[in-house]
């Protein structure tokens, strides 16, 4: 299924006024309090995000997993549900690839297949916490962690291979995320366990192209429940310390216990010039991977805060960073759900985008704690939605995804296409 710039337009048409309408108010509004209101459509519209090759399937957990029909069966047509994602929102301009659930056959075809789209390809994601048929030695008691060389050096030649896939695809990353562990006390010893996996990212980092970056991803529990090696933001830090410049940390929402502070991780990290990219995901329990913005959406904006600010007073150099969704799709379409997460993504950015950072800073120079906080509530409680829309609107997408998905009912034509018995590799 393929939908046309003539589609959306036609779509878009007896919404257009309303939309408008909405905007010109909107745009009155923050031009009379000093908002540079086109600098911003444009900021929002440049925001794009990846989306995982493994959340275009129905998700599943632990007890049981329901299909919703119609699934990408292949890397072709998870590449096509990226492309109507992308169609419709205009925010979802690359897509990341985990290996081995996605290893294009023919590289030259997946990438002209992309580029139809207007999709690129981002970080490239390694995959040592599963065995896979065939392989010769089981992660069961860790990979690049693990007591026996020859483990580890299995799991150090997988992370090169799929270095070499993301080099033909033009991917510049590689995302190493480790469920590296212990189930129980006196299993593992810490210390040795964390030098020897400083050792193998340091083999895996020396691998990298020079204008690679290598992404460490921390998680305090799951699947290990006594300890995990990569635990939170210092060892991934320490790590990336450790292999190089180009190693950086990279954070996702739902990798942190209850009541964490990610805003500060955000800005410490940022202050270091070592935070390299972003999961996003949101969470009431632990690493729930639910749709971002659906339980916590004023500290997913105390996080946009940070990164807006630190990205605008980047002392430290740190670069761009490489934004991809990392969520699990148990109820809801994937399709509408990624389209969900885009909107809140781009409203969080959108939202901070127009907090006055010079007022903020003078509030907390006087230690004026009560107008610190009405700054930020201002921006948080302004209804941005219509800026966001008009920045799709003007990229050519839809003015209501939701709405376009619903209105052809993107699914049934999808289980036509592709039947009700297909299922898409991934978790
Ligand atoms: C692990 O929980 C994680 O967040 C990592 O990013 C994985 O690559 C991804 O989820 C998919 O399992
Ligand atoms: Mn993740």
């Amino acid at each position: 299924m393929q939908i046309t710039n003539a589609e959306i337009n036609l779509f878009n048409q007896d919404k257009t006024k309303n939309h408008k309408d909405q905007f010109d108010f909107l745009h009155q509004q923050l031009t009379n309090k000093g908002v540079a209101v086109e600098k911003i459509v444009q900021q929002v519209q440049d925001f794009q995000v990846a989306i995982p090759s493994w959340a275009l399937g129905a998700g599943g957990t632990r007890f049981g997993r329901f299909s919703i029909g119609g699934e990408p069966a292949n890397l072709e047509e998870k590449i096509d549900d990226v492309g109507l994602i992308h169609a419709l929102t205009q925010s979802a301009g690359a897509i990341s690839l985990h290996i081995p659930w996605d290893i294009p056959g023919d590289a030259e075809a997946i990438m002209t297949r992309a580029q139809a789209h207007g999709i690129l390809f981002d970080a490239v994601n390694s995959n040592t916490f599963q065995d896979q048929a065939k392989q010769e030695h089981s992660y069961k008691y860790g990979s690049l962690c693990h007591v026996d060389p020859a483990v580890r050096a299995q799991a150090v030649q997988h992370n090169k291979d799929v270095i070499d896939i993301g080099v033909k695809l033009g991917s510049k990353s590689l995302t190493v995320w480790l469920a590296d562990g212990s189930v129980f006390p006196g299993q593992l010893n810490f210390q040795k366990a964390l030098a020897r996996t400083q050792g193998s990212l340091q083999e895996i980092y020396a691998y990298m192209p020079d204008d690679w970056r290598l992404f460490i991803e921390y998680k305090p529990y799951e699947p290990n429940f006594y300890s995990t090696v990569i635990q939170d933001w210092g060892t991934s830090h320490l790590l990336a310390n450790a292999c190089g410049e180009r190693a950086y940390c990279l954070v996702d929402l739902g990798h942190h216990l209850p009541n964490t502070n990610i805003e500060q991780i955000v800005a410490t990290l940022l202050w270091r010039g070592k935070l390299g990219g972003f999961h996003f995901n949101d969470s009431k329990y632990g690493d729930d991977d639910v749709t971002v913005g659906s339980i916590k959406p004023y500290q997913l904006f105390l996080i946009f805060n940070e990164l807006v600010a630190g990205m605008a007073n980047n002392h430290a150099g740190n670069p761009p960073l490489a934004w991809m969704i990392d969520a699990s799709h148990n109820v809801k379409d994937p399709i509408e759900d990624l389209i969900q997460s885009l909107e809140a993504i781009r409203l969080a950015y959108a939202q901070a985008l127009i907090i006055d950072q010079a007022q903020l800073e003078a509030a907390r120079d006087k230690n004026d704690v009560t107008l610190a906080q009405e700054i930020l509530q201002e921006a948080y409680r302004t209804d941005l939605r219509p800026l966001v829309r008009e920045a799709r609107l003007r990229a050519g997408g839809a003015l209501d995804p939701i709405g376009y998905c619903r209105a052809v009912d993107i699914r049934r034509v999808l289980i036509e296409e592709r039947g009700l018995e297909t299922v898409a590799t991934g978790l």
